[in-house]
């Protein structure tokens, strides 16, 4: 391990901690952007192209990865990242579509 150390230049050495370290820094910001899937409670829903429009609302929404909106049960689930959106935008941008919407418990 010594001697494969010593073969290295100094510069080699450099470059090997930074791809370390910028390799740590790639990982952290992953987890730290983890997304979050919330369910949305959306009983204005009266046929089955009301899901349509709520789903293209909220796949506008910067920070919203996946929509899947469904009439039999009124909810709309909403997978989106933390640090760009959040529930309020999410429930505000359901009710300027024209269906008010609550987080589901
Ligand atoms: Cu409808």
């Amino acid at each position: 391990m010594i001697s494969f150390f010593r073969s290295l230049s100094n510069t080699n050495i450099l470059s090997l901690v930074l791809v370390t370290v910028s390799l740590l820094a790639v990982s952290n910001m992953a987890s730290a952007a983890e997304n979050t899937t919330v369910v949305l409670d959306v009983p204005g829903m009266t046929c089955k192209f009301c899901p349509v429009t709520i789903r293209k609302a909220l796949e506008k929404v910067p920070g919203v990865v996946k929509v899947k909106s469904d009439f039999a049960t009124k909810t709309a689930s909403v997978t989106f990242n933390p640090s760009k959106t959040n529930v309020e935008t999410l429930i505000k941008t359901t009710a300027n579509a024209g269906y008010p919407s609550t987080l589901k418990k």
